[in-house]
């Protein structure tokens, strides 16, 4: 019997496993006792823009990787929540790619409207979790930051959503150390506009990289140089973006490559991507993978297979987010409440090593679509998730793979339509290299 569950985190997957409990409980389930632990004054993870780096006002190492002017680099329309639309949320059709402010808006807006802060414990991160065998609990501990107290609890099922781009990768070039101007990690990147007129170097080849290079051209750098270890990102890129190959090392502000080539430059950002870092966890219930589709130990993609009362929603590299994490948190529900039950240890081990020789065999990111798209489906089949039209979500995300292709510029231009509701987005007033203003305001007063 499951009696009480600690979630740790508050940011999307916290709060889709919150709503999911909720849901039960609505429609007349006994749910356990819940508590959801978040670090941070406030909820919504990630897109609770954070102007801090380095250490927050209590010592805690800032959870923020989101910049000034971040705009959503996928369709809304793909990551739309199945029982809280935009039309719901906003009253109106919006353009497809908002920025960080109105999603932050629309993912709290289903929780203020379930009232979910009254399971959350703000400012009091989680420490420490371990797993006790005479118990067949896990005690966690944790810290109320505001009164300066520790408190430990325990919980027979814990779910660990506390995201995994947050603690940066750091790699060392030889001659970082000396080079003379600003270096910093894309964690700790607050505002673009520091660049502006700088040769700058991008180094990293994945979303990151990509964004900070537009953004860092519609801001007015003078030069960006990304600097790429497997493989180009290859976009049609606009005059001032150039992909030159591994940065080998650096001599004073000169920055060499691997083909020999080379670039002055005054300013060096590294988009090299994020650690899964759990530290507040045992060593033998912790997560250990790299940013993939399937990371390894979690049957289903959530649960810790040799202790599958310890769940991770989240944990993959995503092209879907919200609306993935949703039914994650469905399913993980399912299993707490025993109306799903899991199989035996074999069965489990088999059906991972299935999904990840599938992933293994992936050739692009059109693959990558489906798989991720087929992996949700799975899940979404065993749970009563709202139904949405996963199928269409595909499409989406292939065209908008193919408007990326046809102008890396232009590509949040486009306005698609919802696969929960068909309605079709409006086009914002101001096409997204010329649009400097990234509140709500601007962004929901917009003209037809
Ligand atoms: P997070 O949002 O990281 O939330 C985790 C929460 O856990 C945080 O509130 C944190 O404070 C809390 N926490 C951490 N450790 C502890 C602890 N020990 N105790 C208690 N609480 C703790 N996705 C999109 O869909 N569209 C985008 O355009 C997009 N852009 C992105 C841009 C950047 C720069 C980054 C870094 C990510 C972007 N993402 C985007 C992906 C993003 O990961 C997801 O949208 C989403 O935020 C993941 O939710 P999460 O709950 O898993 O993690
Ligand atoms: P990703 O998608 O995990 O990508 C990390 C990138 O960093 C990837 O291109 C890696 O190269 C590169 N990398 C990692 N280590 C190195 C070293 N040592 N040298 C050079 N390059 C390296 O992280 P992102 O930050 O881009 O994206 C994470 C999220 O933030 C995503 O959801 C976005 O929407 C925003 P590789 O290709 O493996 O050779």
């Amino acid at each position: 019997m499951t009696n009480r569950v600690a979630i740790i985190g508050a940011g999307p997957c916290g709060l889709s496993q919150l709503h999911a409990f909720e849901q039960a409980r609505l429609k007349g389930a006994n749910i356990p006792d819940i508590v959801c632990f978040e670090k941070q004054a406030g909820w919504g993870g990630l897109w609770n823009y954070n102007w801090r780096t380095g250490l927050d006002e209590y010592g805690e190492p800032v959870h923020g990787s989101m910049y000034r002017d971040l705009w959503s680099n996928g369709p809304k329309e793909c990551l739309e929540l199945t029982d809280y639309t935009f039309d719901e949320h906003f009253g109106r059709p919006i353009p497809s790619f908002p920025p960080r402010e109105v999603l932050y808006d629309y993912i709290i807006g289903r929780a203020k409207k379930e009232n979910l802060e009254r399971y959350i414990r703000f400012s009091t991160p989680v420490r420490y979790v371990e797993y006790v065998d005479a118990t067949d609990a896990f005690r966690v501990r944790t810290q109320d930051l505001v009164a300066d107290q520790e408190q430990t609890g325990e919980f027979d099922a814990v779910i660990v959503c506390t995201g995994h781009f947050s603690v940066p990768n750091m790699p060392f070039f030889e001659g970082i150390d000396r080079f003379p101007d600003r270096v910093l990690h894309s964690h700790d990147l607050r505002d673009i506009r520091e660049f502006t007129g700088k040769d700058v170097l991008i180094v990293g080849g994945s979303y990151s990289a990509e964004d900070i290079a537009l953004q860092t051209y519609k801001y007015g750098a003078r030069s960006i140089t990304i600097s790429y270890r497997t493989a180009p990102i290859g976009f049609d890129w606009p005059e001032r973006i150039k992909e030159v190959p591994l940065l080998t090392h650096l001599k004073g502000r000169v920055a060499h490559f691997k083909d020999g080539s080379s670039q002055a430059v005054d300013a060096i950002i590294l988009c090299v991507g994020y650690q899964h870092h759990f530290p507040f966890l045992e060593d033998s219930i912790r997560l250990k993978t790299k940013n993939r589709l399937y990371p390894g130990s979690l049957y289903k993609g959530i649960f810790w297979e040799s202790n599958p009362k310890l769940m991770y929603l989240g944990m993959q590299d995503q092209f879907y987010t919200f609306n993935m994490f949703d039914v994650q948190a469905w399913y993980a529900r399912d299993v707490i409440l025993g109306r799903i039950d899991l199989p035996d240890a074999a069965v489990m081990a088999q059906d991972m090593a299935h999904w990840q020789q599938r992933e293994e065999a992936l050739q692009n990111e059109f693959e990558q679509i489906d798989y991720q798209k087929d992996y949700i489906v799975d899940l979404a089949n065993c749970v009563d998730y709202a139904p949405c039209d996963w199928a269409m979500t595909t499409a989406l995300l292939k065209e908008w793979e193919h408007h990326k292709e046809q102008s890396i510029l232009g590509y949040r231009d486009q306005a698609f339509t919802s696969p929960c509701t068909g309605t079709k987005a409006s086009i914002h007033h101001t096409p997204w290299i010329d649009a400097m203003d990234d509140s709500m305001a601007d962004f929901c007063n917009y003209q037809d």
